[in-house]
């Protein structure tokens, strides 16, 4: 089957209000039955994984843009599968921000790796593309486990999956987007060392058959650390391995990763984010600042079926010092 066999539009019959040409884009991957029903294996605990992708719902979609600029907010809907998109003419993404937070400056990005939970927001400058181009996927995963490597991202003569094809259209438009490389977008306020009052470590393994934080199954009755509001912290995320990737998502506040394996991230993961991709044995350290609101909030594996595996946390910010963990004082809305 080819993209020509069975075209959907993108966007007509899914418009959300807002601008043209700033486009929500769900990438998901599933598998279906014969008569056209989502195939899902409820015993599975590795993670689900499709083999046909989708954006917006719907499969080998096309997408007429013209020449000109436009946003893309993407956001990766899938249970278990990793991605790293790039467009198949080479061409860089300018990367805006990731998750909820925009960057100090628009960065250029050549692929946007992305796990489960993980967003991004970029531009794509149609006005020099080929009239047919492809948003594509590089990582080869066979299993719930983690990606198995990817193409060479920069050979763009082996092509990708596809997951979006766009059509270019037209003479160059003028048009108001004029952020580029380099554009001042939002001020960027480092969590900085002295800050600092404790310290956590967090083991991330599977165990039992099943997901584990630090050798502990979810209990929602217990607050599995206490911070104390208005003060920040070092989190030490670290994944045991055994092959599996563990995308870790932290809900309340961004997190600032200082550190992934003791080397500084790349720039695109420098600011503030709330997914962090822990690869197989890899430890992150990160630092994030409780400003607001006391708890429970949880932080789990956004591998859906590592999460509901139980492999998830309680944090509940309290207003004073206080040793962890607790019962939580309040239950979950
Ligand atoms: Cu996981």
């Amino acid at each position: 089957m080819t993209f020509d066999d069975l075209e959907t539009d993108l966007i007509n019959s899914n418009v959300l209000p807002g601008d043209p040409y700033d486009i929500p884009v769900v990438v998901q991957d599933k598998t279906f039955n014969a008569d056209g029903t989502i195939f899902f294996d409820p015993l599975d605990h590795n993670g689900y994984l499709g083999d046909v992708f989708l954006a917006n719902g719907k499969a080998q979609p096309f997408f007429r843009v013209e020449r000109r600029k436009y946003r893309f907010r993407f956001l990766v809907g899938s249970n278990a599968r990793f991605w790293e998109l790039r467009l198949s003419n080479g061409q860089p993404f300018i990367g805006l921000g990731t998750d909820s937070w925009l960057y100090p400056n628009a960065i250029e990005r050549d692929t946007l790796l992305l796990s489960p939970a993980k967003r991004a927001d970029v531009i794509i400058d149609f006005t020099d593309a080929p009239d047919e181009l492809f948003l594509e996927n590089i990582l080869v995963q066979e299993d719930g486990r983690g990606p198995k490597g990817k193409l060479d991202d920069r050979v763009v003569e082996i092509p990708g999956t596809p997951v979006i094809k766009f059509i270019v259209e037209g003479p160059p438009q003028p048009n108001s987007a004029t952020a580029d490389v380099g554009t001042t977008l939002r001020p960027h306020t480092p969590i900085r060392e002295e800050e600092i009052v404790t310290t956590r470590v967090f083991e991330f393994e599977r165990r039992k058959g099943a997901w584990q934080i630090n050798h502990q199954f979810f209990d929602e009755n217990l607050a599995n650390a206490t911070p104390t509001l208005g003060t920040a912290e070092r989190w030490i995320l670290r994944n045991e391995g055994g092959g599996w990737w563990h995308p870790i998502h932290i809900h309340l506040e961004s997190h600032q990763i200082q550190r992934v394996d003791g080397q500084i991230p790349p720039l695109e993961d420098r600011f503030k984010s709330d997914t962090t991709i822990l690869g197989s044995g890899t430890e992150a350290e990160v630092f994030m600042k409780f400003r607001t609101f006391r708890g429970p909030f949880v932080f789990h594996c956004h591998n859906l079926e590592h999460e509901d595996m139980r492999m998830m946390f309680v944090f509940d910010p309290r207003t004073e010092p206080t040793p962890s963990p607790q019962p939580i004082q309040q239950s979950f809305p």
